[in-house]
């Protein structure tokens, strides 16, 4: 990490990620009390690219993300109490506890929502960055999505229209290489995911690790030329990653056979929680743990205290 970094932006990115850590480490503490009803998909591991993404964004701009979305909503601004009562099934949950973590929302922060189907998300954000570009607004739409969503055949449908219509969006594949337990090399017969984006006239890059503060640098530069319209969208951005734990659930998997143990070796090895951290003056440091934590409790109080939904709010939020 350059020595000459400039030590609020450190401390601002610290505080996202060591948040989003902590909140799946304590979801992952409470999962098998049951109190949590909804299925979890932990982005353990992943967090320093919605952190990296989110960071330049304003709150009136736009995320949708996966199911694995926890890190995404929690870097755009999400409440993280509201989340966990969403997590507990509880009436104050961002989605009134019936729709669990696989569909967090919050549009007063820009927070368009996730889907439990693979790539859904993706042409309802296409179609949020058409509406901002017919009323000539300048907010940009940041689409999360993994690498197992580009084999969708909605994703190259609506990279085509977006490339089309020169939409601000931004697309960023948080690529960890499996979808559940299938890896790339089972599933691309093409591996450059660049190069068949490319070919529907989108301009691309892929990093070649996952550096907070690299990619943060990218992606200001790229949100900034879309939001001023020095470059038309839409963009695309591969971003490699690794999923620390199992597919769904809260629990490490390598005991099972379809991955590597020496690749999570590798990648617990330069955990960008602990680099943040690294770069900060310890009493700093400290202050911002205890912040997360006392957070983390507010929110974990929040969800134990709120009420279930009756059966008869089933519907709320359905229509419109
Ligand atoms: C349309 C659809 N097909 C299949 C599934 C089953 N499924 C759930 S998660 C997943 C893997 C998706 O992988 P990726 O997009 O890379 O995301 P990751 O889980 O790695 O974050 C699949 C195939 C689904 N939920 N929806």
């Amino acid at each position: 990490m350059s020595k000459n970094f400039d030590n609020d932006l450190i401390s601002r990115l610290y505080r996202k990620i060591r948040l989003i850590r902590r909140m799946e480490e304590v979801v992952a503490e409470i999962y098998p009390s049951d109190k949590i009803k909804s299925p979890v998909h932990l982005s353990i591991g992943q967090e320093a690219i919605s952190v990296a993404f989110c960071d330049p964004l304003r709150r009136q701009d736009v995320v949708s993300m996966t199911y694995r979305g926890h890190a995404a909503f929690l870097a755009k601004g999400g409440s993280p109490s509201g989340m966990m009562a969403e997590l507990y099934g509880k009436r104050d949950g961002v989605a009134h506890g019936i729709a669990g973590s696989m569909h967090l929302v919050d549009m007063d922060n820009g927070i368009l929502g996730a889907s439990a189907v693979v790539g859904t998300t993706i042409p309802v954000a296409v179609g949020y960055a058409m509406a901002i570009k017919m009323r000539g607004e300048d907010r940009v739409v940041v689409c999360f999505l993994g690498d197992g969503a580009t084999e969708e055949g909605v994703f190259p449908e609506s990279l085509n229209f977006a490339a089309l219509h020169g939409l601000p969006i931004l697309f960023v594949c948080e690529n960890n290489g499996l979808a559940i337990h299938s890896p790339l090399s089972n599933r691309w017969a093409q591996p450059d995911l660049c190069r068949r984006v490319e070919g529907y006239g989108v301009e691309t890059h892929r990093f070649e690790d996952m550096d907070t503060i690299v990619l943060r640098a990218w992606a200001a530069e790229r949100i900034e030329a879309i939001r001023t319209g020095a470059s038309e969208g839409p963009i695309f951005a591969e971003c490699p990653t690794y999923r620390w734990l199992q597919h769904v659930g809260p629990n490490d998997d390598h005991d099972q056979d379809y991955r590597d143990a020496g690749e999570a070796a590798h990648w617990r090895g330069k955990d960008e929680v602990a680099r943040l951290g690294d770069a900060l003056a310890p009493d700093m440091r400290s202050a911002i743990d205890e912040e997360v934590e006392a957070i983390i409790a507010e929110a974990v109080a929040y969800a134990e205290s709120s009420p279930f939904p009756q059966p008869g709010e089933l519907n709320v939020g359905a229509y419109a």
